[in-house]
């Protein structure tokens, strides 16, 4: 059974409320709060058949929703959308699958990234591009990438576009996958390397961005038999908060799968746990409490909050938000 959890707006109020600050200082946080509150984030996924987008889409966040193909027929049908409270999710359905249905494609991708909300911005926030790692042909994704999604984000997609080379566990032929450490051995890190810098080429090439795919597993279970656990989980994470903008943040920190498991095996190159807690709370202190602006944060003190910020990303947020004000205020 799901425990009953608050959400982390809730939190934050009741965090306000609690607080010894003047109840002028208190209203005052509470609209910025509310303002935060009525944002949603949009993102959408796009990328071949069987790429992995709805495994990639049920292994970031709360959902058993987004369906996961197991026949040969592309799974998803048109393109869906799954609201989690303020985050709204795009999975679209499986490019590649012949010249109609790519031209299809590529119209229903113009539609939804030309579309704005009622302050006339871009209603999608950010865009994944799921690449299966092991894919030799990638023409038809260039294409996408180069010919659709950039001409239709911009320069702006330097920012809001993601490029996510999944299936990194099977993206070289021979057992290459360390499975007890669920890592890459050397010679398929090496691969995934050059993998990436040569989709990073051909994006420059086609548009002149720079754009540094992410090297990740979103892992598989099989129907009572074998069971991967995703890699690089965090750090593709990390990134899709960092390129969502500051005030609408915290949609994303409520809908993060609380299954600890998916955030344990990352590379050691940095602490994304840690800097997508930063990213967070961040967001909190800019646009909720504008501690930063008073001169009063004092980063330590929040990411110190003892015995609060283990087990799974969103298990920190939550310790993080209970006390932040106080923390912030000192
Ligand atoms: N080994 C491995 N298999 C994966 C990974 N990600 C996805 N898969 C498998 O790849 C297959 C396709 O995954 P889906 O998530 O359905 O792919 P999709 O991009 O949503 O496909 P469409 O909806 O048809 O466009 C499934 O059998 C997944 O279990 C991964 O990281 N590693
Ligand atoms: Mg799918």
């Amino acid at each position: 059974m799901k425990k009953e959890k608050k959400s982390i707006y809730e939190l934050l109020e009741e965090d306000i409320m609690e607080s010894d600050l003047s109840l002028g200082e208190k209203n005052e946080k509470l609209s910025r709060l509310i303002k935060i509150r009525s944002k949603k984030v949009n993102i959408l996924f796009a990328g071949a058949t069987g790429s992995g987008k709805s495994s990639t889409i049920n292994a970031l966040f709360n959902m058993e929703v987004a369906r996961v193909g197991v026949g040969v027929d592309p799974e998803t049908q048109g393109l869906d959308r799954f609201e989690l409270e303020n985050l709204v999710i795009w999975d679209s359905p499986g490019m590649g699958d012949g010249f109609e249905n790519d031209e299809n494609y590529s119209r229903m991708l113009v539609e939804k990234l030309s579309e704005t909300d009622e302050e006339g911005v871009p209603l999608i926030d950010l865009v994944l591009v799921v690449i299966d790692a092991s894919t030799k042909d990638l023409m038809t994704t260039y294409e996408m990438i180069n010919d659709v999604i950039i001409p239709c984000m911009g320069q702006e997609a330097e920012s809001r576009l993601l490029i996510g080379l999944n299936q990194a566990d099977v993206a070289m032929k021979g057992t290459h996958w360390l499975t007890e450490k669920n890592v890459p051995d050397d010679i398929l890190l090496d691969f995934l390397e050059r993998k990436s810098q040569s989709v990073q080429r051909r994006i420059l090439e086609g548009t002149g961005l720079h754009i540094r795919p992410i090297n990740y597993c979103a892992g598989y279970k099989e129907e009572g038999g074998q069971q991967r656990m995703p890699y690089n989980l965090t750090k593709l994470l990390y990134h899709i908060v960092m390129a969502i903008p500051g005030e609408k943040r915290l949609a994303l920190a409520d809908n993060i799968n609380d299954d600890a498991d998916m955030w344990t095996f990352d590379d050691q190159e940095e602490d994304y746990k840690e800097m997508t807690r930063r990213g967070f709370f961040q967001c909190i202190g800019d646009y909720i409490t504008l501690c930063a602006e008073r001169g009063k944060y004092r980063g330590e003190d929040i990411f110190g909050l003892p015995g609060k910020i283990f087990g799974s990303v969103l298990g920190g947020v939550y310790g993080m938000a209970k006390g932040a004000v106080e923390a912030l205020f000192g």
